[in-house]
């Protein structure tokens, strides 16, 4: 048959089949100045293509630096596209969400941290790249299927207006099969009793990254502890998989 009516069959334009003829894909014998396919070749072209598609492969990042670096860049000139599609690369590519908040988001926050600190960084530019990595952050988070592990509420006690470890926390359970509601910054003590019995929580992952909010941290553990709901802490510098393997064992116990 024709090539054109072959491309019927195939579902696709005929210049595409034609550019699979040239890439070899589809066996085409051109007669005078048409091209003809055979039946057998057409239908084993049609078949290859109804088989599912592999998943993505998984992206081997060579060096971190380089990526963290081209982030930064994106971030500090306010380039949103461009440092959230480099975000979501990643996560394509199937790297874990621990390896993107630790390898990647982590390092860039803690060198803003530096120039903000350095005063080479304004608070208005710090602001924009944490808000874009707030909003990457909200597209990596994923519920996989499988049983639910448990319910879990992350929170950051009152006085710690550091948003983002407590998204990157709840990004890392609920993409570990957690049930995770995120309530955020400036939660008080007894709302966040309320809700944590509402929603039957397993127990309070709680962030810290303000020193300052360290007695309220206290106060709201120790309030945790009158209602007997389980609690962890996790602070600046700390390690998500910690919190994944404590999350487990916590769980394997019950
Ligand atoms: C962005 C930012 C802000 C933003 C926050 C915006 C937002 N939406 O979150 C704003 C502007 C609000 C802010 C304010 C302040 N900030 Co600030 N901030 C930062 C900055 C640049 C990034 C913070 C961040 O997200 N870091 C990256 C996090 C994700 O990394 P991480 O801490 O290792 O987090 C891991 C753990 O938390 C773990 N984790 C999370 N949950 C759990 C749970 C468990 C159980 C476990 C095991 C682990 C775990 O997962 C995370 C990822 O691995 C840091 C710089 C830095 N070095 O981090 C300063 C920094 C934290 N800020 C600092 C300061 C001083 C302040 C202010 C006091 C400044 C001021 N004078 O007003 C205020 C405090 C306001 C308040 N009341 O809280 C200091 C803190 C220094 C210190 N240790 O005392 C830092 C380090 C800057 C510096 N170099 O001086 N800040």
């Amino acid at each position: 048959m024709e090539l054109k009516d072959a491309a019927n069959q195939l579902g696709v334009h005929y210049q595409t089949a034609y550019q699979w003829v040239r890439a070899g894909r589809l066996h085409a014998e051109k007669i005078g100045t048409v091209y003809n396919v055979n039946e057998s070749d057409l239908r084993r072209l049609i078949n290859e293509r109804s088989e599912p598609s592999p998943p993505p492969e998984m992206m081997h990042v060579r060096d971190w630096r380089v990526q963290q670096e081209k982030l930064l860049n994106h971030l500090l000139r306010g380039e949103e596209s461009a440092a959230r599609a480099k975000i979501q690369r990643l996560a394509d590519g199937k790297v874990s969400i621990v390896d993107i908040c630790e390898q990647l988001l982590s390092p860039v926050l803690k060198e803003i941290g530096e120039r903000w600190v350095n005063r080479t960084l304004t608070i208005a530019e710090e602001h924009r790249a944490s808000a874009i990595i707030e909003r990457s952050l909200a597209n990596l988070m994923f519920s996989p299927v499988g049983r639910p592990k448990g319910v879990v509420v992350v929170a950051t006690p009152p006085g710690d207006e550091h948003s983002l470890p407590s998204i990157m926390a709840t990004a890392a359970l609920r993409n570990n099969r957690w049930i995770t509601h995120h309530l955020g910054a400036q939660i008080p003590a007894e709302d966040l009793v309320k809700i944590s019995k509402d929603v039957g929580a397993t127990l309070v992952v709680l962030t810290l990254t303000n020193p300052e909010a360290m007695t309220s941290a206290q106060s709201i553990e120790r309030i945790l502890d009158q209602h007997n709901i389980a609690h962890l802490r996790g602070g600046m510098g700390t390690k998500l998989r910690d919190l994944l393997e404590s999350v487990d064992t916590l769980t394997k116990k019950d």
